[in-house]
This record gives structure tokens, sequence and C-alpha cells, in this order.
């Protein structure tokens, strides 16, 4: 003999599939096309402001992965003198903006040390472009960025971010200093203003765009 069946009960029933919930009065033809996602990297040395970057424009709370800085970063990681920092992105950023009906930018934050360059690699995949956050006073704490994007030959823009509304350089010593060509647009923002950052981004996504015709026509 064997045991007998358990009672069928309500709570036996597999919970119903998740359905996402339908287009305000529309039925499948009137729904709309979702936006075309598009990945961003903002990247750049470390303390320069990529995740005040991301934090300015997102419109999800962005995630975030902060940790509390220790003495063991004394004399390694060297946030500038004018910055109270004291935590750093051990991971990325995330966070989203929605341009237009047609176009949503998925924000990516890398973290600033060249140390963790090895996580660039799989957070670039995808990406269509990149904003480089650079800081005027310590424009060497961007070139291992610039490296980066030249060689993965991803369409970059440099937006200086004016701490203060001050450069310690004005935009042509920075291209100087920065080394990069002219088909690299410079900017300068601030990433606090999230219309700022919006500008700097829009830049982002005209170069990306500009390199989508280049290679389609190839
Ligand atoms: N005064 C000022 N502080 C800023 C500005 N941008 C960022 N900060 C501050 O600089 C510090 C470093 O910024 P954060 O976004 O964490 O840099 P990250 O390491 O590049 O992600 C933080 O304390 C920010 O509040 C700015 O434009 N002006
Ligand atoms: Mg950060």
């Amino acid at each position: 003999m064997g045991r007998a069946a358990p009672p069928a009960t309500a709570a036996a029933a597999p919970p119903p599939s998740y359905r996402p919930p339908a287009a305000a009065g529309g039925t499948g033809a009137h729904r709309r096309t979702p936006p075309i996602p598009v990945k961003i990297l903002v990247a750049g040395g470390f303390g320069v402001g990529k995740t005040t970057t991301v934090g300015a424009i997102s419109e999800i709370v962005p995630l975030t992965t902060e940790a509390e800085m220790t003495i063991a970063g004394i004399g390694v990681d060297d946030p500038g003198q004018r910055s109270d920092k004291t935590t750093t992105t051990v991971a990325m950023d995330f966070g989203c903006v929605t341009i237009d009906r047609s176009l949503k930018l998925y924000l990516f934050g890398t973290p600033g040390q060249a140390r963790f360059g090895f996580m660039w690699e799989d957070l670039a995949r995808g990406a269509l472009g990149a904003l480089v956050v650079a800081d005027s006073a310590r424009l060497d704490d961007c070139y291992p960025a610039i490296d980066f994007f030249e060689r993965a030959g991803l369409p970059f823009v440099v937006g200086v971010n004016a701490f203060d509304g001050q450069l310690a350089h004005d935009l042509n010593a920075v291209r100087w200093a920065l080394a990069i060509g002219e088909h690299v647009p410079l900017v300068q923002f601030d990433a606090r203003d999230r219309l700022s950052v919006r500008d700097a981004l829009l830049v982002v996504l005209d170069r990306a765009l500009d390199r989508a015709i280049r290679d389609k026509r190839a």
C-alpha cells in the first residue's frame, strides 16, 4: 500500500507566471516600442566625480557600491586636496536616464583606481561610448582610462569636472596635456548638475552615433 496522496490544496498550485502589465488602453498592435537601450560607461581617475555624475542624472536611485576608505589607502588613493571624500566605489555605479521615447541610456560607472582596470574590460562589453571624467588639477589620474578606450577603439569624450566652477588649466592646455586627438571631444561640465551631465552625455551619444554610421558605411 502506497502513501496516501496529500489532499490537493490551493497552496499546492504553482504560482501564476509573471506577466508584464499591459500598456494602458492598448492591445498588442497599439503598444509602444520600448526605447533602444544604450550602454555608456562613466570612467576616469579616483575621486574625479564619476559616482556624482551618475547620481546627478539617474532617474532611478542609482545602484552604488561605495565602501569606506581605510588607512591602507593613505598615500595610495589620493582624492585631491579639495575633496572630503571618505568612500570609494569598489565595483560599479549604475543608473539610467531616458533621453526620449526612442532612447534610454544605461550608465555604468567604473571604479577609478587603475588597479581595478581588470574590471573595465567586463564593464565595457556592449558599451557604445564612454565619458571620461577628469579633474583638471589631477589630469594624470585619467591617463589609464584614456589609454584603455583608445586601445579598445570605443568612442569617448573627456569631461572636465569643474570643481566649484574652477579649472586649474584651460581646455586647450588640458587637451595638450592629455595628448588626445582633435576627434576626441573635450567638454567642461559640473558632475553635480543634472543638465550639465545631460549635455556631456549627449556629446558622448553624438560620438557613438558618428561611429555607428561610419561603421555601417564601411
Ligand atoms: N566641490 C565639488 N565637489 C565635487 C564635485 N564633484 C564631485 N565632488 C565631490 O568629490 C568627491 C569625489 O566624488 P565621487 O563622485 O565619489 O568620485 P569618484 O571616485 O570619481 O566616483 C565627493 O566627495 C563629491 O561630493 C564638484 O563638481 N565640486
Ligand atoms: Mg566612485
